[in-house]
């Protein structure tokens, strides 16, 4: 039986919604503001996440004729700027938090769990989210930042999650990943961690076999009661999920 030590959370789509309405209209502006005429709808960017990271995602979709051909400077010249915007729609306030993130971050700190972020996601885009939809004392209580291209190899590779463990010098086997798409569903695996899923729009029909718990979302006492789409270890009371369906997870 092994105790919950350690909570790694993703971050887009897991912590916040943020790539429909956030990282993706930001990657717009840029594109905009630099004159071309690439713009990413909805439906386009579902093709896009497939690739994890957005410089990584720009670089796909000109190798599949989707955006003009231009060198890798100009990629990260456009991504810096992305990034700038992503920080002012964060600021605005546009992207809340997932239902129940704040009240397990909260229960888990007060009970001395090590909380850390694993993300693909930019450092910067990273802090924006923490300062303004978590609040600034979140960047003392998570106890490591792992974010961007701090490995060479985003996620689905497993070396972000293998990274922050490292860090934090935690085994996996005391250490539960929280994660909303088949990329990070995968990186985490990889990384043999046991793993809840949040699903959103986007990644509902992704495969997320063999995952601890699969939600469509964590939910909070007194909201509407949240679905279960896959529940391996057989837990009762999901009406949310709690920091004890946590510890169940890590003991089964
Ligand atoms: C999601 C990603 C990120 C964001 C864009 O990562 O793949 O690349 O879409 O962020 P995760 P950047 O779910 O692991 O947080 O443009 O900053 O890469
Ligand atoms: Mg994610």
């Amino acid at each position: 039986m092994a105790e919950l030590k350690c909570i790694l959370w993703d971050v887009d789509g897991t912590l916040a919604d943020t790539e429909r309405d956030g990282h993706r209209v930001a990657f717009n502006m840029a594109f905009e503001e630099a004159g071309m005429d690439r713009r990413w709808n909805v439906e386009t960017y579902g093709e896009l996440l497939k690739v994890t990271g957005g410089k990584e995602r720009m670089q796909f979709d000109i190798k599949r004729g989707g955006m003009a051909d231009m060198p890798y400077e100009k990629v990260a010249a456009l991504h810096a700027r992305k990034t700038i915007h992503y920080q002012t729609l964060i600021a605005d306030g546009l992207i809340p938090l997932r239902s129940g993130v704040l009240r397990l971050l909260e229960e888990a700190y007060a009970e001395g769990i090590t909380l850390g972020i694993s993300t693909t996601t930019t450092p910067a885009a990273l802090d924006a989210l923490i300062e303004h939809s978590l609040g600034k004392e979140w960047f003392d209580r998570f106890a490591v930042l792992a974010a961007g291209d701090v490995v060479p190899a985003k996620k689905p590779a497993p070396d972000i999650y293998n990274y922050a463990m490292e860090k934090l010098a935690v085994k996996p086997e005391h250490t539960l990943a929280l994660e909303d798409s088949g990329n990070g569903w995968l990186s985490a695996k990889a990384a043999n961690l046991k793993t809840v899923i949040t699903v959103n729009g986007y990644t509902a029909n992704q495969d997320f076999d063999g995952a601890d718990l699969i939600v469509s979302e964590l939910g909070d006492k007194g909201c509407e009661a949240i679905q279960v789409l896959g529940n391996k270890h057989g837990l009762t009371g999901l009406e949310y999920v709690t920091l004890s369906h946590f510890k169940s997870i890590m003991a089964g």
